[in-house]
């Protein structure tokens, strides 16, 4: 089986396990907080960043679209890639938007609402998030809304690592307590729904929830061996 090192409120986890979901390949997470830059973290991935995928037979592979595109090559059914090359550029563009600015503005919510109030003891600054959200959502979330599909499936009609992607950091502002303002990108937010719908993305809602319970009482990752989130 293979396993995964991580905290479930991660983007980045987030994005893999959905994508080892799809894919019906059976895993465990493991805790592993990223900002606690351990030898033995460090010697897992120097780069000190999660997710890291643990093999069977104990090979290590870091980065989400690393582990993404090897496991896509490994095990080829359901496809989760575009092989026809301008969708699969195109697949390629929106995952590294999403795991670049769209990651950045979702991360940076979650840690206003979360992370700083537990870790300052002071509540959240409400005025400062709202100022945040105006000044940095409308350009990224403009560009998504007018693209977002009537589906679940932005490339070409055929669902794949795009989706899930996208909807992976869009998940951080439900469990920050500030969903995306359907009002606002109505189109995007229907679509990246859809996305969380599918049963991939449900199975790990319970491992979601208990982390950022645990992030915002104590300001940390949760931390242990314990393996959650299989699907
Ligand atoms: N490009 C990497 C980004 C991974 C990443 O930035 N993960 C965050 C957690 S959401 C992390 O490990 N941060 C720790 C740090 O940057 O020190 C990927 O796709 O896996």
């Amino acid at each position: 089986m293979y396993i995964v090192h991580g905290p479930a409120a991660s983007p980045f986890v987030r994005k893999l396990c959905i994508f080892l979901g799809e894919k019906g390949l059976a895993f465990e997470r493991r805790e592993l907080d990223p900002l606690d830059k351990s030898p033995r973290f460090l010697a897992m991935n120097p780069i000190g960043r999660v997710p890291i995928l643990e093999e069977p037979d104990g090979n290590l592979v870091s980065d989400s679209s690393v582990i993404c595109d090897y496991l896509e090559r490994i095990h080829p059914t359901p496809p989760l890639f575009p092989v026809e090359p301008r969708a699969r550029a195109r697949a390629l563009w929106l995952e590294e938007y999403a795991d670049t600015k769209l990651v950045e503005i979702c991360a940076r919510v979650y840690w206003m609402q979360v992370l700083i109030p537990a870790r300052s003891g002071q509540p959240v600054d409400a005025d400062a998030v709202k100022e945040y959200v105006d000044q940095e959502f409308p350009t990224v979330l403009g560009y998504f809304e007018s693209c977002a599909p009537a589906t679940d499936a932005i490339v070409d009609g055929q669902f794949g690592i795009a989706d899930i992607a996208l909807a992976s950091p869009i998940r951080l502002l439900s469990l920050a307590g500030d969903p995306l303002d359907a009002s606002r990108w109505p189109r995007f937010d229907a679509y990246t729904r859809r996305v969380l719908a599918r049963p991939a993305a449900v199975a790990l809602h319970e491992a979601e929830l208990h982390a950022t319970e645990v992030f915002g009482r104590t300001g940390n990752a949760p931390t242990g061996t314990t393996a959650t989130g299989t699907a």
